[in-house]
């Protein structure tokens, strides 16, 4: 929840620009958890599914409002970590925004895991109390003696399937849901990145350290970033362009901290820059003004807006790791943000916009 608001705050309530880490431990738990979900949900469907089959589907008014809310449940679940998963690979392959839909989606999620806890209250507290006896009572007791399935008399059994005891789905289910998230971990907790085998992105897998989402190429702007008269217009009370070299000449400062994906991943990095608060005062603004910039790219994430804290935390990032930013990072330069989600940090800017 914390890492969606850090993408989609309110105006009247801005996130703070520091920790600088934030957005990296909330939007890094984020996709390490819903990765660590995926095996625990297709277990979890796997020992449920005999349920499907039985007979009749419906036995009463209760039971078809139930199974009513495990249908929510399921198909909530599984749209959310499909497209989770997806996006961890900055796969879009649907026509709907993904941060708004995937935030709703969750809230609907939440709401039927509570409900679904809700209504299997009884036999949560029949599995607690059984455990508390002998651990072993809930698998040898046949499905049609368990107490709790007085509701079902009469019903057809589930088919038989091979079983394995809780004690090693707990061992299976656990160590698989280890492996997995250790190797795709080192995609934010940059110490295991060595055994990152199913990370997406990693520091060394990138120029000048830091891995690249979208390239200079695919954005086409290769030519625009690249032109002789590239210019940065600055709008406001009193704009003004500038040169390369004119920008240059202002004042900068090094800063480090990291660049974080909605993917999961994120690198430390030092960033030069000017502060976008020194253009900004020159345009005729100051730290309560609203400040857009744009990107040279003609289509995708080519625009962001900053107001609040950012406007004071911001650079116009000129050098990434003591080089000159690199084409495919920004060049001439972009804009990059602490504690702010790496896809509003809008790269081959042109114009920004104080208001
Ligand atoms: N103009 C533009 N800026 C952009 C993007 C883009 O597609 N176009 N991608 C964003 C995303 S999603 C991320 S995570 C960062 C990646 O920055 P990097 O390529 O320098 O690592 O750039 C952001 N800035
Ligand atoms: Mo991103």
């Amino acid at each position: 929840m914390l890492s969606h608001y850090q993408y989609q705050p309110w105006s009247w309530l801005p996130v703070p620009a520091s920790p600088v880490q934030a957005y990296r431990v909330t939007q890094g738990l984020h996709v390490a958890t819903g990765v660590a979900a995926i095996p625990l949900l297709l277990v979890k469907l796997w020992s449920v599914y005999p349920n499907l089959f039985r007979w009749p589907p419906i036995r009463s008014m209760k039971h078809a409002l139930e199974r009513l809310s495990v249908f929510v449940l399921v198909a909530s679940a599984l749209v959310q970590l499909t497209t989770g998963f997806l996006n961890t690979l900055n796969w879009y392959p649907w026509p709907w925004s993904f941060p708004s839909t995937h935030r709703y989606l969750g809230y609907v999620l939440i709401g039927s895991v509570l409900l679904h806890i809700a209504l299997k209250l009884p036999d949560i507290k029949y599995g607690l109390q059984a455990r508390l006896g002998d651990a072993d009572v809930l698998t040898e007791v046949p499905w049609n003696e368990n107490p709790l399935a007085h509701s079902n008399a009469g019903t057809v059994p589930p088919p038989v399937m091979p079983a394995m005891d809780r004690r090693g789905l707990f061992v299976a289910v656990g160590s698989g849901i280890g492996v997995i998230v250790l190797t795709t971990i080192g995609q934010t907790v940059t110490p295991l990145a060595r055994i990152g085998l199913l990370a997406t992105r990693e520091a060394s897998k990138g120029p000048q350290g830091v891995p690249v989402n979208k390239t200079a190429m695919s954005a086409q702007v290769l030519t625009l970033a690249t032109a002789e008269d590239w210019r940065l217009d600055v709008t406001g009370p009193t704009p003004f362009t500038l040169t390369l070299e004119e920008l240059e000449s202002m004042r900068s400062v090094s800063e480090h901290f990291p660049l974080s994906c909605v993917e999961g991943w994120s690198v430390g990095a030092e960033w030069r820059g000017i502060p976008v608060i020194d253009l900004v005062r020159r345009a005729g603004g100051d730290t309560s003004s609203s400040v857009e910039v744009f990107s040279l790219q003609p289509n995708g994430y080519n625009h962001s807006m900053l107001v609040g804290p950012h406007v004071g935390a911001a650079l116009i990032a000129t050098h990434l790791n003591g080089e000159r930013i690199n084409l495919d990072h920004g060049y001439p330069v972009r804009l990059i943000a602490p504690n702010r989600p790496g896809v509003l940090n809008t790269k081959w800017l042109h114009r920004i916009e104080v208001t």
